[in-house]
């Protein structure tokens, strides 16, 4: 037994020595995605060579540095099997973590290499965070390595603040680790906000305390309608929501990769699963039903009824108090007036509002300005701005709101022409619940309405209007993709669809137009796909070489 023993730890080490001496040497390559604005590569001179001695320096006691740190180290040891030391201390042969950087664009880095040291050195956390991602990405597969980084000095820097990416959790349900999962892909994306869709007619999926119905009734339905059928339903009852502490993991999680999350509590509209658990919030009473399918909702918040507001305000306090980036979402989409025409209270509130319809707007839609309006006002006193769906401008335009312009660009084209900030995430462009080719019967189910939106369709969207100043221009602040999950249940099925439009949508977000080039991205992506790969994502193969490696596609082809 104790002989056994022995021999066993013998060959233990004898296998660490081994796989020590024979760990397979790669060389980085720095043209990722999005690939930087400067590269330049010194190939006369030695490169930095990154083994079990390498040690990652971070002097900052700053905690988002430490966290910057911690990352990287944790992204190398997944990588080359290899999880380097962190030290404060100035040592020899290091990666050389910084925020110093003198540059406006407070997201710009620079990334050095010579054979001493590799340094990463941001305008703030941020930068630092962009640059330890291109160091990533440069690494070209996984294993037990040792990884040779050219020489080089590469300076790099967004072309937008804003770049988001939304997600659906509310018509289905994604536990904590999923939408994490997701967080770390945006990330690897360079993407910095993400848009977290997490109410809706099909799902209530946020505890707030002053109103416990809304997760104990609100989140969970008996069925849900089969794929495109209008009468079939199946028989699994579906649920889920988070809770506050749950939520303040996310949001911490989120922050450790530079990403602001803002919540969307939509509104007056895609409110069903509120009203289920509150009937008294609409202006029929109810009952009403979390709902079973999908589409458009006639069953809305009452704009004539006091408590309306009251439950609005006390459930956009306890998300302030959950978010703490500057912006919430108020939704505004696609809300049908049908109810408010009928409705006594809200007809009182136009008389008394003396809202009258003119050539522009019809007196129920400015109710819903007005409606947006008293929202907005709410989250101004507490220091917050808002973000709505375009149709918030139909009524006459919420002070201060931003326009996320989804039916089109005309909505952010307009909101920019009038001095408003807006967000580009157009349907035809960058509706990743749209399938990815023409050859629908190849494709996962996905959203009807979509033409199909291939990796290159996203590659070429430009959100920008050609014709625009520059001051028009400024108020563009980015763009974002949108997936919505009525056919999305898992995350290997979402991130079939994101994946890799997302890496498409990164260069929209992240470089110069002008330099811009569809064949290089795709001579680049198979060193992403190779990352997607380490990671496990699941994603569509399209426009991959046949010799890239795939994954199961087939979870997410299951109609
Ligand atoms: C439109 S985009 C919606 C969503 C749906 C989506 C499906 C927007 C503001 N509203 O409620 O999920 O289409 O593609």
């Amino acid at each position: 037994m104790k002989k056994l023993r022995i021999t066993t730890i013998f060959g233990a080490a004898m296998l660490l020595a081994t796989s020590c001496s024979n760990k397979t040497e790669v060389i980085a390559n720095y043209d990722v995605i999005p690939l930087p604005d400067k590269i330049e590569v010194d190939s006369a001179a030695q490169g930095f060579m990154f083994d079990s001695g390498t040690k990652i320096v971070v002097a900052s006691a700053d905690s988002a540095m430490t966290r910057n740190a911690e990352l990287l180290s944790e992204y190398l040891g997944q990588l080359t099997g290899t999880t380097p030391e962190i030290t404060a201390k100035e040592t020899g042969h290091a990666i050389v973590l910084s925020d110093d950087l003198a540059s406006e664009n407070k997201e710009a880095y620079e990334l050095t290499v010579n054979s001493e040291k590799i340094t990463i050195n941001g305008a703030s956390p941020a930068g630092t965070f962009y640059g330890i991602q291109t160091l990533r990405k440069s690494i070209p597969q996984t294993g037990d390595l040792k990884v040779l980084f050219p020489a080089a000095a590469i300076t790099d820097a967004p072309r937008f603040a804003y770049r988001g990416a939304h997600f659906d959790t509310a018509r289905h349900f994604f536990p904590v680790d999923s939408v994490k999962v997701l967080i770390e892909m945006m990330a690897m994306h360079n993407i910095n906000r993400f848009h977290w869709h997490i109410t809706d007619d099909q799902g209530w999926r946020i505890e707030i305390e002053k109103y416990p119905e809304l997760v104990a009734k609100g989140s969970m339905r008996p069925n849900t309608i089969i794929g495109y059928s209008t009468e079939e339903y199946d028989t699994i009852p579906h649920g889920g929501y988070y809770t506050k502490e749950q939520v303040r993991d996310i949001v911490r999680y989120a922050a450790d990769r530079h990403i602001t999350i803002i919540p969307e509590i939509d509104m007056p509209g895609h409110m069903q699963a509120a009203l289920a658990a509150y009937p008294e919030l609409g202006c029929t009473g109810g009952p009403y039903e979390v709902w079973r399918k999908w589409g458009i909702s006639d069953d809305v918040l009452c704009a004539g009824n006091d408590s309306v507001y009251a439950f609005v305000n006390d459930v956009l306090d306890e998300i302030v108090e959950l978010f703490p980036g500057e912006y919430v979402h108020l939704g505004g989409d696609e809300c049908p007036k049908t109810r408010w025409k009928e409705c006594a209270k809200c007809q009182a509130r136009i008389k008394a509002l003396g809202l009258k319809t003119d050539k522009h707007s019809t007196a129920e839609q400015k109710l819903q300005s007005d409606f947006m309006t008293r929202a907005a006002e709410h989250l101004a006193a507490k220091g917050r701005k808002v973000i709505g769906w375009d149709e918030i401008m139909e009524g006459g335009l919420t002070p201060g709101a931003v326009i996320m312009s989804w039916r089109g660009e005309e909505g952010g084209r307009a909101a920019a022409e009038a001095g408003h900030d807006a967000i580009m995430t157009p349907y035809q462009y960058l509706y990743f619940d749209f399938v990815q080719s023409a050859d629908r019967d190849a494709e996962p189910l996905a959203a009807s309405w979509g033409d199909p939106t291939p990796v290159e369709k996203v590659y070429n969207y430009e959100p920008v209007p050609a014709e625009f100043t520059p001051e028009q221009a400024a108020h563009i602040l980015g763009a974002q993709a949108n997936t919505w999950t009525e056919y999305i249940p898992t995350t290997s099925y979402a991130q079939y669809m994101m994946l890799p439009r997302m890496a498409a949508l990164s260069e929209v977000q992240w470089r110069d137009p002008a330099k811009k080039d569809y064949q290089d991205f795709l001579r680049r992506l198979p060193q992403l796909v190779n990352l997607y790969d380490a990671n496990h994502y699941n994603y569509a193969t399209h426009v991959l070489p046949s010799s890239a490696k795939t994954t199961d596609s087939a979870t997410a082809t299951s109609k």
